[in-house]
């Protein structure tokens, strides 16, 4: 409850910042985007998880200003480096996007910045999706502006990749779940395999999160697979890292 009013002081007071994780291209061997990750740093508690403060801030319309400032942080930081093909991904919460404001505030965002929309990816869970049509009606509007708008902790069905034909979305972010048992399981490995080759012959960009093993990586490899994020390849960087530190970039 106090760490609710204490977020509030903490945007106005600075203490919120963003780190960056790349990801990789495989085929490329380089990053092509890195995905922004807020951090706290609570002047009493020390570094507070977003897992923790983010579900806080959407029990009210705080996340609204929060997500306005991710938007505005990410688009600058980016726009800012020597890096002009770099893309950001940036966490849209389900309430930001169910608000209504989510287009204008990310043309501000763009505008201020100077970033141009090609490089801004919008990462949703998947069940804002499924809400009404004024949500898919928005995120049309935001990938007719060239944004691109990625379906996060994607889960491993067939059923869920059926559903998803015909919404407006251009990438998948693969839930580090999808990875469970690859090394052991033969089954795991041709349903891992099988999602895979769908969502990319579904036109779609597939990204792999939480590789954290080589044998995951070399797993990845053999299936052709591109696009991949996680600790074995790089954590998540801080701004002034990220001039310096990025694989394949760097
Ligand atoms: O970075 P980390 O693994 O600690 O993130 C934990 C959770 O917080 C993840 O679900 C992540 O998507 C979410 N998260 C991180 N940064 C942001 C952000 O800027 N906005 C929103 N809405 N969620 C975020
Ligand atoms: O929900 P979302 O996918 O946005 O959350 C991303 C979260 O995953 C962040 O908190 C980030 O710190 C974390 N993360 C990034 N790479 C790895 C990894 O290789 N393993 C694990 N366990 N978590 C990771
Ligand atoms: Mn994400
Ligand atoms: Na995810």
């Amino acid at each position: 409850e106090t760490l609710r009013t204490d977020l509030h002081q903490a945007l106005a007071e600075g203490q919120l910042r963003l780190v960056y994780q790349p990801v990789v291209d495989l085929a490329l061997h380089r990053t092509v985007s890195v995905e922004a990750l807020l951090r706290w740093r609570h002047p009493v508690y020390g570094e507070v998880s977003p897992a923790e403060f983010v579900p806080l801030a959407e029990e009210s319309a705080l996340i609204t200003e929060l997500g306005r400032w991710v938007l505005a942080e990410a688009t600058a930081t980016v726009a800012a480096l020597p890096h002009p093909d770099l893309a950001v991904a940036v966490n849209v919460s389900a309430r930001h996007v169910r608000s209504g404001e989510l287009v204008s505030d990310v043309l501000q965002a763009l505008g201020s910045s100077g970033l141009s929309a090609s490089r801004l990816v919008l990462e949703i869970t998947e069940s804002v999706l499924l809400d009404d049509e004024h949500v898919t009606d928005d995120l049309a509007a935001l990938r007719r502006l060239g944004v691109r708008i990625a379906v996060d902790d994607f889960g491993t069905g067939w059923s869920s990749l059926a559903y998803l034909v015909g919404l407006p979305i251009d990438v998948l972010k693969m839930d580090r779940q999808f990875l469970a048992d690859v090394e052991t399981d033969p089954q795991r490995r041709a349903l891992c395999s099988s999602v895979l080759h769908l969502g990319t012959s579904l036109g779609l960009v597939v990204v792999v999160e939480g590789v954290e093993t080589a044998t995951e990586l070399q797993l990845l490899r053999d299936m052709g697979h591109r696009f991949i994020q996680g600790y074995l390849l790089a954590r998540p960087l801080d701004e002034a890292a990220l001039t310096t530190q990025l694989p394949g970039l760097g």
